[in-house]
């Protein structure tokens, strides 16, 4: 039987490498809705060749452009951020694949795991954001958490036919672009600079998050409601050659890791065959062109957002949806040229000081603190 898909970001990285796998095993998997923000060019050559039931456009403006290039096929049209949240609850689909980026997550996948789909979860924002409420909605309406993240599907692999407790969790980081630049330098660097990842090929704001860190402290907080851990047990490890890319520590002191090159196609198509492993023909692993792998403690007097992760996530309540609100306004604002590379770690301290906290949030509340976080954030710039 084939799985029936849903990309919601489909025109993204994640989304066009998740149409690569899904081409190469087409007896598998099966395309029933894909929905984009604003690429609308993309978007038609991929219903034209996936020939989904439906098709999203989040831009309510190129509607009216999508439905006439499509007008001669079988695809439902439909356009705005409503219709997105909408497709999700579709009586076919099997799998959710949540690759859109920030905050605009959170409803789709929420409605998602309440009509019973599983989710494969590379949109990380969701879980920072909303952790406690997903979670605990997934475990309720009996729904799996497929991780796409390379982080988390490396801890997912390690513990396959595990029931021991973790004792620790090692996230590896390849320290980004900018692992070995001084303060000084930090202040200076450019956009450009920045877009410039080492190893792995991702979008821009996904990117910029790994130059500043605050990719990997999103993703200790994914993996604390993924895998259920204390914050003190998610340990991060800078590993400049981004070979292992996690590892569990399990209470006998074994560690068990995975490894491979840094390739997103491969934990895209295990979160979309598990518990199969579907043959690929991704470039191997030469461990004899290996030379080295290499450990370091992060930096968190230069990284300041690590840091924060931290403090958010010990805090509780709403502060984590208040560190990805900031987050979401500053990056966007250092990607216009407004502010500079560091600022970025200022504003987000701030907005997390002047935010209202709330202890125990409901939806509502998220929705709430997500406006006023932006509105902090942008003022402060
Ligand atoms: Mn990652």
């Amino acid at each position: 039987m084939t799985r029936k898909i849903a990309i919601l970001g489909s025109t993204g990285s994640i989304g066009t490498q998740a149409l690569e796998v899904i081409r190469e095993h087409k007896e598998r998997f099966e395309i029933y809705a894909l929905t984009a923000n604003n690429q609308v060019e993309l978007l038609i050559r991929q219903a034209r060749e996936f020939m989904p039931e439906v098709v999203v456009i989040a831009n309510e403006e190129k509607y009216e452009y999508l439905k006439e290039a499509l007008k001669e096929l079988p695809i439902k049209v439909w356009a705005g951020n409503d219709s997105i949240a909408q497709v999700v609850t579709s009586e076919p689909i099997d799998i959710v694949l949540t690759a859109m980026v920030g905050y605009s997550g959170l409803l789709p996948t929420i409605n998602a795991i309440k009509s019973g789909k599983a989710i494969a979860l590379a949109n990380k924002e969701t879980l920072v954001v909303a952790g406690e409420l997903i979670t605990s909605l997934a475990i309720e309406n009996r729904v799996p958490i497929l991780p796409v993240d390379s982080e988390h599907s490396a801890i997912f692999q390690c513990l396959n036919g595990e029931n021991s407790p973790i004792e620790k969790i090692f996230l590896t980081a390849s320290g980004g672009p900018f692992r070995n630049h001084t303060k000084d330098q930090l202040q200076k660097v450019t956009k450009n600079e920045a877009l410039k990842h080492p190893n792995w090929d991702m979008g821009a704001k996904v990117t910029i998050d790994s130059a500043s860190m605050m990719n990997k402290g999103f993703e200790m907080i994914e993996a604390k409601w993924l895998f259920d851990l204390e914050p003190s047990q998610v340990e991060v490890v800078v590993h400049p050659q981004s070979i292992i890319h996690s590892m569990v520590q399990f209470e006998d002191s074994s560690v068990i890791a995975q490894l491979g090159l840094p390739d997103m196609r491969l934990p895209i198509q295990y979160a979309l065959s598990y518990p199969d492993r579907l043959k690929s023909n991704f470039k191997r692993l030469d461990f004899f062109k290996l030379q080295t792998m290499t450990f370091e403690k992060p930096d968190t007097d230069r990284f300041r957002n690590l840091e924060f992760a931290f403090e958010a996530i010990r805090t509780k309540g709403n502060m984590p949806c208040i560190l990805n609100a900031a987050n979401e306004i500053v990056v966007a604002s250092f990607l216009r040229d407004e502010i500079g590379f560091l600022q970025m770690s200022d504003i987000i301290e701030l907005t997390m000081q002047k935010t209202t906290f709330v202890k125990e949030p409901t939806y509502e509340d998220y929705v709430r603190t997500d406006i006023e976080a932006r509105c902090i954030a942008r003022e402060l710039i």
